[in-house]
């Protein structure tokens, strides 16, 4: 495993700062679901250094291949918390008019490309992305996000395998989080690790403690770096541990012992940065409880903004299709929109 370094007091507190939002955010998410006034929800808690070291050591104008998780690489983006909860509720301000799934965001302005629940597309995704760029001479890399699930589906090979033989600027960032679902790492591979997939495609493989903000942040700064130096992809396996549920819709209790999630709570991402910040006198705990205190407020406050946003216009269904709405689509809007002035239809 890679040792934490030297990484500036100012990320470092960044990054603390986002991994307590990142948590709240997700946290609320859980509950909104439960609570039943969102359909859908995809945790990440426990993963917030790997998510939030890697987002940060990205810059603004690199390509972020989510899978579904996210949302602490989302927030080191700089995608506003409103924006997000927005799209959790799939009002009418949400960018993506309601139409997508819960949790299945997508930002162009943000170079933050629309999750993809298929396990495994971000690979090839991201590898076309990287092609792209070079061809265009942007300096850039892409970044696909997948899981030690994702190392066994046939896109990883079809990407790992096209990046290594065009020398891509992608940074391969796989959290092994130790479950596909109910599936565990050890049924998933023979491989001892999943960092050492990557010699098989010629270039360099990473392992790294996926709760150490630091250490994640460092190998990523030196992935990229590599990468836009000409010298090729990094398979970077951040080992992690996936606090809750797979999904809103999974109960862990069904496939995973009580012990092995109290031993990774004891390794918790932010109690490790929290101590480690402390430590260096870089933040008191009348600022620690600042922090959690204003996540607290601005989560808070992004939910009441969505909760007021009305349901988007039935009718949007039928635009963006077509440029001129052919008649035969015209003809169903109108059945469409006295179907509902006549409440047959309710939106
Ligand atoms: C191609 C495909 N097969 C199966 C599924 C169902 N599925 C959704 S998430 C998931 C597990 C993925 O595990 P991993 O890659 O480790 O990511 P994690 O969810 O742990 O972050 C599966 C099997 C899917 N979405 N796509
Ligand atoms: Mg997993």
């Amino acid at each position: 495993m890679s040792e934490a370094t030297d990484v500036p007091k100012e990320i470092m507190v960044r990054g603390f700062r986002l991994m307590v939002l990142g948590r709240t955010a997700d946290e609320r998410g859980v509950n909104l679901q439960r609570q039943g006034r969102i359909g859908f929800y995809v945790p990440m808690n426990g993963q917030e250094a790997a998510q939030v070291g890697c987002g940060l050591a990205l810059e603004e104008k690199d390509w972020i291949v989510p899978a579904y998780r996210e949302i602490g690489v989302a927030l080191s983006r700089g995608i506003p918390l409103k924006t997000l909860f927005d799209q959790f509720y799939g009002n009418s301000s949400d960018v993506l008019k309601g139409r997508q799934m819960p949790c299945h965001y997508g930002y162009r302005d943000y170079r933050y490309v629309t999750a993809s629940s298929p396990v495994g597309t971000q690979i090839i995704l991201a590898a076309g992305l990287a092609q792209a760029s070079v061809y265009r001479g942007e300096k850039v890399v892409s970044v696909p996000f997948f899981g030690d699930g994702a190392t066994s589906s046939s896109d990883f090979h079809a990407g790992m395998n096209f990046a290594g033989v065009y020398n891509l600027p992608v940074l391969f960032f796989c959290q092994n989080n130790g479950w596909a679902i109910s599936l565990p790492r050890e049924k998933q591979t023979r491989s001892s690790s999943l960092a050492e997939k990557a010699e098989a495609y010629g270039f360099r493989g990473v392992q790294v403690d996926g709760n150490d903000f630091s250490a994640v942040y460092k190998v990523v700064r030196d992935a990229r770096a590599q990468a836009l130096a000409g010298k090729g992809p990094t398979l970077i396996e951040a080992v992690t541990f996936r606090m809750g549920p797979h999904s809103t819709s999974d109960d862990p209790t069904r496939y995973r012992k009580q012990e092995t999630v109290a031993s990774w709570k004891a390794k918790d991402p932010i109690e490790h940065l929290r101590e480690q910040l402390l430590a260096k006198g870089w933040i008191t705990e009348e600022g620690i409880e600042q922090v959690q205190e204003e996540a607290k407020r601005e989560v808070q406050s992004a939910i009441d903004a969505a909760e007021k946003a009305p349901p988007p216009e039935p009718t949007t269904l039928f635009d963006d299709v077509f440029r001129d709405r052919p008649k035969l689509l015209e003809e169903q809007r109108s059945e469409f929109m006295e179907l509902l002035k006549e409440g047959v239809l309710r939106p």
